[in-house]
């Protein structure tokens, strides 16, 4: 038994389903003329898809089937991250000067375990995969280095499965949160991530054999990064050359977040250096 053929679509749709829930992101109170709105547009949206596109009963169906299923499955988080997110993204952070954000997607877990730097993500023994040095500097817009920064990063492992929400990875596998030092500079030492294919066993991964769509995204490091008096960012880190890159299925790549790792000098696998810069409160 291993993570790789025990891993199920309804069990990571569960926790991440269970994660949201913890979260409690709703909105606290949205206006009734707000709420007419925007459901009344998006209904509009399908009816007119509906009419252009004939839709016949046999599709109607399908599509009821199939939203029953996305429920089922506990899939409304990866639905939603996969094809939403990156629109709310792009407005939220629209007047941001700093560094690039993206999508948070399904899979962040708050407080994982704190180190200062330089660290090391927790992993296991035989942590298997390439060696990655992650390193940098936070600071402001301004360019001062922001002491007190708290960097934390998630990510899949080289199978690409994250722990919380596979079988059979210990706790905070290749989770953390890491406090830079007085100039703001970090130091992380984890293991190259793995591109991430959705499940295909689920409600997602019918809709995309159905439609024909790949079920990738490029490998990619999640982060939060933070300092007092500061604007925290969302955002996500991915690998020159990978294939992914070009097509995320989560359209959540950006041009500026995109690293080129080296080789290390001792040969143990390969460091890249990124800043952040953050906008002020
Ligand atoms: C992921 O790992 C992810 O980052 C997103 C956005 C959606 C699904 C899986
Ligand atoms: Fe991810």
């Amino acid at each position: 038994m291993s993570t790789e053929t025990e891993a199920t679509a309804a069990a990571s749709g569960a926790g991440a389903t269970a994660r949201f829930r913890e979260n409690k992101k709703f909105a606290a109170s949205t206006s009734t003329e707000r709420v007419g709105a925007l459901a009344g547009r998006i209904i509009k949206a399908v009816n007119d898809t509906v009419l252009d596109e004939k839709v016949t009963y046999e599709e109607y169906n399908a599509l009821k089937a199939w939203l029953i299923r996305v429920g089922e499955d506990g899939e409304w988080p990866l639905f939603l991250d996969v094809w939403v997110e990156h629109s709310v993204e792009e407005v939220a952070n629209a007047n941001r000067h700093g560094s690039k954000g993206t999508i948070e997607g399904p899979y962040y877990i708050p407080n994982a375990p704190s180190q200062d730097t330089p660290a090391t993500l927790p992993m296991r023994e035989d942590e298997p995969g390439t060696p990655l040095l992650f390193q940098g500097q936070v600071r402001s817009v301004a360019g001062e280095p922001l002491a007190g920064a708290l960097i934390e990063l998630w990510h899949a492992d080289d199978l690409g499965f994250y722990s919380q929400f596979a079988p059979g990875l210990p706790e905070w596998n290749l989770r953390g949160c890491i406090i830079a030092d007085d100039q703001g500079n970090f130091q992380i030492n984890t293991m190259q991530p793995a591109p991430y294919q959705i499940p295909t066993d689920g409600a997602c991964g019918a809709l995309i054999a159905a439609a024909g769509w790949h079920a990738w995204r490029p490998a990619h490091l999640h982060l939060k990064v933070s300092a007092p008096g500061h604007q925290l960012i969302t955002t996500q880190l991915y690998f020159e050359g990978d294939e992914h890159v070009a097509d995320d299925i989560a359209s959540a790549v950006k041009p500026e977040l995109v690293l080129a790792p080296a080789d290390r000098a001792d040969g143990h696998g390969r460091e890249v250096t990124y800043d952040f810069v953050l906008d002020p409160e």
